[in-house]
């Protein structure tokens, strides 16, 4: 991703599916108008999913996602089947490509009942037809089904318009932190410089929560740890008080301290929970910490295999903390991108990043893995925060979440602070 496009994770996931040869991957060329990807009569040329952001009028950024076929056989075959599932997961609508020639097959019906189970919207598209008489006229906008050739480009505008369509009667996306301040409301957001930080720029959920402050005409301040007590003493004289203190979860102890308690404090990690839609779980899960035994397996997941720091989090400073906190030898997992376990049986937590690489789709789905083989799902700043004695401050500005946490949380953390 350039620092000038919209994140991925932002855009509206299209994804292309059906059987090998029924044009998909020419069909993606026809709709992005690129030959973006390779086109060929012999089966199971697209081995991996292939991804294509571009704008599509009128609902602005979008993902192409190009897939393998749904019908591949033997062992790579099937896990190109895999692949394409996977794809599944993050789809936001569906583009099912149906060889116009061959018609529907009952590999296409079982794919149709998967998208309906999953309550994804789709499109039917009978592709190839410049190879059919008599091609139905397609219908207002809206229809199911359309018929296209990606050889003529016959219909190919009339199939975007419906796909834009149909991503449009998406529901409207939550907030990150805009709907819980007004114009000039002024926020601290505390954001550490350490080596881990990547060099030259700031992390996506740091950029975007700046960003969503702007949108809700809010005044964004950034400061790292050590300047906060400063800043909020220089404040206090001028009447200033911030409406909300935002910090990265790896300084939580500290910027907890130095925040008067009667300014909201709450983390990126927390947020993106709630803005990707699993903050009640994240906060439901965490329970387990207070039971697991010694060998219990934990599986930590990282939405990205790039991100230096929440690697750094994810498999060294989350198992040394949760050691110390819980004082047992724990058993660690760790996947990083798009793979996620099918079996989650063996696990008694389930610990995810705060998955600003992942659309909030995805990150349902993996939550919902989790809840369907009732293992705990939460991220990391919500079990940092909880280990730290500030989940329930943390979430207050969210008092039906806070209501799930005890009265009184668990504040044996004197040694996990020394150990930050
Ligand atoms: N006549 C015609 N051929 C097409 C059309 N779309 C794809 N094809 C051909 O069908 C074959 C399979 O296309 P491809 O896009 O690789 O299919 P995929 O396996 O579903 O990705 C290729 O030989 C394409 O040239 C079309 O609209 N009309
Ligand atoms: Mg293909």
């Amino acid at each position: 991703m350039g620092l000038n496009e919209t994140p991925s994770s932002e855009r509206v996931h299209i994804g292309f599916f059906g059987r090998r040869n029924a044009g998909k991957s020419s069909l993606v060329n026809a709709v992005t108008g690129q030959d973006l990807v390779i086109v060929s009569d012999i089966k199971g040329t697209t081995t991996d999913p292939v991804y294509k952001a571009m704008e599509l009028l009128p609902v602005g950024p979008v993902l192409i996602i190009d897939t393998p076929g749904i019908d591949d056989e033997g062992a790579l075959g099937e896990l190109r089947i895999r692949r394409a599932k996977q794809v599944l997961n993050k789809t936001d609508v569906a583009v099912l490509v149906i060889d116009g020639t061959l018609g529907k097959t009952p590999a296409d019906e079982a794919l149709i009942r998967v998208f309906q189970d999953k309550q994804l919207k789709y499109i039917l598209v009978y592709n190839k037809s410049d190879l059919l008489a008599g091609v139905p006229v397609p219908a207002s906008v809206g229809d199911h089904e359309i018929y296209v050739s990606s050889t003529t480009k016959a219909n190919i505008q009339a199939l975007k318009e419906r796909i834009a369509a149909l991503a449009l009667t998406e529901e409207p996306k939550l907030r990150i932190v805009g709907d819980l301040i007004g114009p000039g409301d002024l926020v601290i957001l505390v954001v550490p410089i350490d080596k881990a930080a990547p060099k030259g720029r700031l992390i996506l959920p740091q950029q975007q929560t700046i960003r969503d402050i702007l949108e809700a005409d809010g005044v964004a301040v950034v400061v790292k740890e050590f300047e906060l007590r400063e800043v909020l003493e220089r404040l206090a004289p001028l009447d200033k008080k911030p409406k909300l203190v935002i910090t990265d979860s790896q300084v939580f102890a500290k910027v907890s301290a130095d925040t008067p308690l009667d300014i909201p404090l709450t983390s990126f990690s927390i947020l993106f929970a709630r803005y990707k839609g699993f903050l009640l779980q994240a906060v439901q899960g965490i329970k387990v910490l207070d039971e697991l035994e010694a060998g219990d397996r934990v599986l930590i997941c990282e939405g990205c295999t790039h991100h230096r720091q929440c690697d750094d989090i994810g498999t060294v400073k989350l198992p040394r903390w949760m050691k110390n906190y819980t004082g047992k030898e724990l058993t660690w997992a760790f996947t990083s991108g798009v793979e996620f376990p099918e079996d989650l049986s063996p696990y008694k937590l389930i610990l995810h990043c705060g998955g600003c690489m992942l659309n909030e789709r995805e990150l349902r789905y993996r939550q919902k893995c989790a809840q369907d083989q009732g293992v705990a799902f939460t991220n990391y700043g919500t079990i940092i925060a909880y280990m730290q004695g500030i989940l329930k401050r943390s979430v207050a500005l969210f008092p039906h979440i806070a209501a799930e946490l005890e009265p009184e949380e668990r504040q044996g953390t004197q040694g996990l602070s020394r150990a930050y």
